[in-house]
C-alpha cells in the first residue's frame, strides 16, 4: 500500500504471525478476529490493544482511557481493551470532577455521527442528502434530516447495546459499580464528531468556578464555555482534534449537587484510534 511517501507491506493475518514478537499490536478488525487472534498473540508475550468490543467486559482485561485509569497498565502484558467512543469522551470530561466531588448518577443523551457506523454509513448520508428517496440500508430508517434513537440492537430491558456499553464501560473504567448511568444513544445526520448532553449528580456540591478550573487544567480537555460569545463546541468545529471539548456547563436549577454540560469529541480520534495510540504512549512513559 502507498501511504504518504512510503510503501507499506500488508501481510495476511495468520496464527504464525501472531506468535512472533512485536512491540505492540493494534487490533481493529472486529470482535471475531480479536476473539481468535488476540489470545495467541498474548500467549507469545505480546501486548494487544484491541479496538473491538469483544474483550471490554472480560473481568481480567483492563479497559483503559489513559488519562483516567492508565496507571493500571504499569508492568502489564497481554490484551488491553479500547472503550467505545461515546464512553471515552464522557469519562474524559467527568474524571477530573469525579476525583473531587465523587459521581453518583449520570444521565446522558448522545448525538452520534454516522462515521461511527463506518464508511457505508457516510455514503448513505451523502446519498440521502442529495436524494431523500435513496433507500436506507445501513440504518433502519432514513438518516438524512432525521434522528434515530437506535444505535446497535435493542435488549429486552428497552435499552440498546450502545447505551448499555456506556453504563458498563463507565463503571469498569472508574472501578465503581455504584455509579448509576442512564443513557439514550441517538444517531444524527452529522458526518463526524459525537456530541453528548450530560447531567451528572455528585455526592458533594460542585462549585462552578472550581469545575471550570479543574476542566481547563486537565490534559486532553478543552474548555469552550462562553455562550455569550458563541463559545461552545460543535462537531463541525472540532473535527480532526485529539481533545475532548466541554461547554454549556451549568448548575441544575433544583439540585445543588447536579451539573449539566455538553461534551463533543472527534469519535474517530479520541473516540478510538487516538485513545489506542495514547495507551501505547502511556505504557512507554511508565517504563521510565
Ligand atoms: C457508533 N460507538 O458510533 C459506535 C461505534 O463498540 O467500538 C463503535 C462501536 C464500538 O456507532
Amino acid at each position: 500500500m502507498e501511504w504518504r511517501d512510503q510503501t507499506i507491506t500488508v501481510e495476511l493475518l495468520t496464527e504464525e504471525k501472531m506468535r512472533e514478537k512485536y512491540d505492540y499490536l493494534l487490533f481493529s478488525a472486529g470482535g471475531d478476529i480479536s476473539k481468535e487472534y488476540a489470545p495467541i498473540a498474548k500467549e507469545a508475550g505480546n501486548i494487544v490493544i484491541d479496538n473491538s468490543s469483544y474483550w471490554r467486559m472480560h473481568e481480567e482485561i483492563p479497559l483503559v482511557v489513559p488519562e483516567v485509569n492508565g496507571h493500571i497498565l504499569r508492568d502489564y502484558k497481554g490484551i488491553i481493551a479500547n472503550p467505545n467512543c461515546s464512553t471515552i469522551q464522557m469519562v474524559m470530561a467527568l474524571a477530573p470532577l469525579h476525583r473531587v466531588y465523587q459521581m453518583k448518577r449520570i444521565v446522558v443523551s448522545t448525538y452520534q455521527a454516522v462515521s461511527g457506523s463506518g464508511n457505508k454509513a457516510i455514503l448513505e448520508l451523502e446519498k440521502q442528502n442529495d436524494d431523500p428517496n435513496y433507500p436506507p440500508s445501513v440504518y433502519p430508517k432514513p438518516i438524512a434530516a432525521n434522528c434515530l434513537p437506535h444505535i446497535d440492537v435493542f435488549y429486552e430491558n428497552g435499552f440498546t447495546k450502545e447505551e448499555l456499553k456506556m453504563v458498563n464501560e463507565t463503571q469498569k473504567i472508574f472501578n465503581d459499580e455504584t455509579i448509576q448511568v442512564n443513557a439514550t444513544a441517538v444517531r444524527v445526520p452529522v458526518f463526524n464528531g459525537h456530541s453528548e448532553s450530560v447531567t451528572v449528580t455528585f455526592n458533594s456540591t460542585p462549585r462552578l468556578l472550581e469545575v471550570r478550573e479543574l476542566l481547563s487544567s486537565e490534559a486532553g480537555i478543552t474548555l469552550l464555555d462562553d455562550p455569550a460569545h458563541l463559545k461552545y463546541p460543535t462537531p463541525l468545529e472540532i473535527q480532526g482534534s485529539d481533545s475532548t471539548f466541554v461547554g454549556r456547563i451549568r448548575k441544575d436549577l433544583f439540585d445543588p449537587c447536579t451539573l449539566s454540560m455538553w461534551i463533543v469529541a472527534d469519535n474517530l480520534r479520541k473516540g478510538a484510534a487516538t485513545n489506542a495510540v495514547q495507551i501505547i504512549e502511556k505504557m512507554e512513559e511508565m517504563k521510565h
